[in-house]
């Protein structure tokens, strides 16, 4: 593997230094009718936020019938820390069912997707997205993408800290060009297109590879920082922010089978004063912009670039690029995740409330009639919102007298709250995979909740549902809903058919391991069942299944002590080999 520049471009590089500053050729299509956008400006469409995506379930049937494939256009916002107001809220809700499939998608990464839109709705939908003070530009594309932030609205200064730092760094890294507004927004040129300077951050070619941002703070890290190319970790006394831990480094997709290919937890390269954090993650993307690898896509994150120099490299580029010190990283605090479901104090006298959505699907289904749910307490109560990393949604600055009517409305729909859901669930999420994603190798959404529901029986059955811990499923390697730092991830191999990875934890810091290969669905509870049991038998009080699994049965032979793992790789063999040669030690037997 190599990053370096001297093999040819990919097309994808080809696409962006041709394509006028992300213009292309998508007004042109849009104004010839044509079906579906070509290779390179579906490409450039991704920087709009928009993905050109077709119906899986009809595929095979429309090509044995002669049809062309069933067209349609997934589209995401850009929500810095996720936040909004409840108008805005409403907004999306009726643009979803005017322009989309009548459902609103919340991310893994704090934004909203709309799924199922037609070509033809294309411009109204994001003429009327803009409208509302929202927009998609660089929700996707070669760019840092939506930046993350601790979503809970505490009244203190590190939570406000963070939410304002992460907007400051969307702002700093948008993408300046004029064809945004051009395509979308009034069809008037802002600019020229061949202005050289309408790019000054990118230049014409953008960054290698998507960038990815997480600010969270020592006490809470549901952001999962380190599942990024960059992340800031605020270190706080007395309630202020007063250093950040500079991460780099991580990201979660890899190929199944291509040992080159990897998932890798962020690595602590410094700590900055809060007046730096902006201009710390500004260069960070100016080295992957600089050095990344732009001929092969597959190793253009940052990892790769990370992996290949080394830190103490990284780091000196870093310092070269920066008028103060790089402080070397500060010790790092046991950290926590916290899910905010149910009822809080914001510590103003003003309350927030967060609901569990499955899988982020807000949706009126037969039983919970979440959109009717969210829609009344937008409306009656006037809320603002934060989505969290956990696909989940915060209802904020509620007065307490107001918190009856919000239950009374959640409960008049059939939502459920915290009280009532198991820890499997809680902590859960999956990726949309099948229908609407390109990539998908298996289900995800659509299936983990039936998963669960197994699961939550065998839990209960040995008695060890009352730990917390993250379950996460994903359609394909890529790792949309970040599985390989999970208590329990299954990734899809193929139709019905997964990996199963084990001991990563809530706080979310370092990785798991492939217990289980190609597993088919109905087996996935017997194929990990004596790791479940071993846990049941040995494991400390409170302990949780990740931390159980890297006691007992991760690293050397013998481990006694928590291994911290940075890397899983898609040599699935060597990883396999791994584990078994650590069963069969009887290292997993150990208390
Ligand atoms: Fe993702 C590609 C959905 C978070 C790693 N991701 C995709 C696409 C756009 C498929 C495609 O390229 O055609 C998926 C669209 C499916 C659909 O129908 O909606 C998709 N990713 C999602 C979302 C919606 C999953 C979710 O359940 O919420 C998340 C949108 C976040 C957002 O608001 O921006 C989403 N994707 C992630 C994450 C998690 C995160 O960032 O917190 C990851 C792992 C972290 C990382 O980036 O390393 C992730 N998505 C990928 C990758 C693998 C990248 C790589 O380095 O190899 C791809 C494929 C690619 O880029 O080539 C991908
Ligand atoms: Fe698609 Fe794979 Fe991401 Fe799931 S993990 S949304 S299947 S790319």
């Amino acid at each position: 593997m190599s990053t370096s520049n001297d093999h040819e471009p990919s097309k994808v590089e080809i696409a962006k230094a041709q394509g006028r500053a992300l213009r292309g050729t998508i007004e042109q299509t849009l104004a010839s009718g044509a079906p579906h956008f070509e290779e390179d400006d579906k490409q450039l469409l991704k920087f709009h936020g928009i993905y050109q995506q077709d119906d899986r379930d009809v595929r095979v049937d429309n090509k044995r019938l002669g049809l062309d494939k069933a067209w349609m256009l997934m589209i995401r916002l850009t929500l810095p820390g996720g936040a909004l107001t409840a108008r805005q809220w409403l907004d999306i809700d009726r643009l979803c069912d005017q322009y989309a499939n009548g459902s609103i998608r919340l991310t893994t990464r704090q934004s909203i997707q709309f799924h199922g839109v037609l070509q033809g709705d294309l411009k109204p939908l994001i003429r009327e997205i803009n409208e509302a003070l929202l927009t998609t530009l660089s929700a996707c594309g070669d760019v840092e993408r939506n930046v993350m932030a601790t979503a809970a609205p505490m009244n203190t200064d590190a939570h406000r800290e963070v939410q304002r730092v992460a907007r400051e760094i969307a702002r700093e890294l948008r993408p300046r060009t004029g064809a945004y507004h051009e395509i979308w927004i009034d069809g008037e040129k802002v600019l020229s297109s061949d202005d050289q300077t309408e790019e000054p951050f990118y230049g014409e070619t953008y960054l290698p590879r998507k960038f990815k941002t997480g600010v969270a703070l020592d006490s809470d890290n549901s952001v999962d920082a380190f599942a990024y190319d960059c992340g800031l970790l605020g270190l706080t006394e007395g309630g202020r922010v007063t250093r950040y831990v500079l991460l780099a480094g991580g990201g979660m997709g890899l190929t199944h089978k291509k040992a080159d290919t990897f998932a890798r937890i962020a690595t602590p390269i410094g700590t900055v004063a809060p007046q730096h954090a902006v201009e710390a993650v500004k260069t960070v993307a100016s080295i992957l912009r600089d050095f990344g690898n732009r001929s092969d896509r597959r190793h253009a994150r940052l990892k790769y670039l990370l992996e290949e120099w080394g830190i103490d490299r990284f780091r000196e580029v870093f310092q070269e690029r920066v008028s103060w010190t790089l402080d070397p990283p500060a010790e790092l605090p046991r950290l926590e995740h916290l899910d905010y479901l149910g009822l809080h104090d914001q510590g103003d006298g003003k309350r927030f409330y967060g609901v569990y959505v499955p899988n982020g699907r807000v949706r009126d289904g037969e039983g919970e009639r979440f959109r009717t749910a969210f829609r009344e307490i937008a409306t009656r109560l006037e809320p603002s919102i934060r989505l969290t990393p956990m696909q989940s949604i915060l209802f904020c600055d509620l007065e307490p007298a107001q918190i009856d009517e919000l239950l009374s409305i959640l409960k008049a729909h059939g939502v459920a709250t915290v009280e009532t859901l198991s820890n499997a669930r809680r902590y859960s999420m999956a990726c949309p995979a099948l229908p609407t994603c390109g990539l998908a190798l298996a289900d995800a959404e659509r299936i983990l909740p039936s998963i669960i529901d197994t699961l939550e029986v065998e839990f209960r059955r040995l008695g060890i549902d009352e730990t917390p811990l993250t379950i996460r499923m994903t359609g394909c390697p890529n790792g949309c809903a970040r599985p390989y730092n999970a208590d329990i991830g299954f990734v899809g191999r193929k139709p019905d058919v997964y990996h199963i990875f084990v001991g990563g934890g809530l706080a979310g810091d370092r990785m798991a391991d492939l217990f289980a290969a190609d597993v088919p669905v109905e087996g996935i509870v017997g194929a990990h069942s004596p790791l479940l049991q071993r846990y049941r038998d040995h494991a400390a009080a409170g302990e949780s299944r990740g931390d159980y699994y890297q006691r007992t049965m991760s690293g050397a032979p013998g481990a006694s002590t928590r291994e911290r793992r940075t890397i899983v790789t898609g040599d699935e063999e060597a990883t396999r080999d791994h584990f078994v040669r650590l069963s069969v030690n009887g290292n997993g037997a150990g208390s």
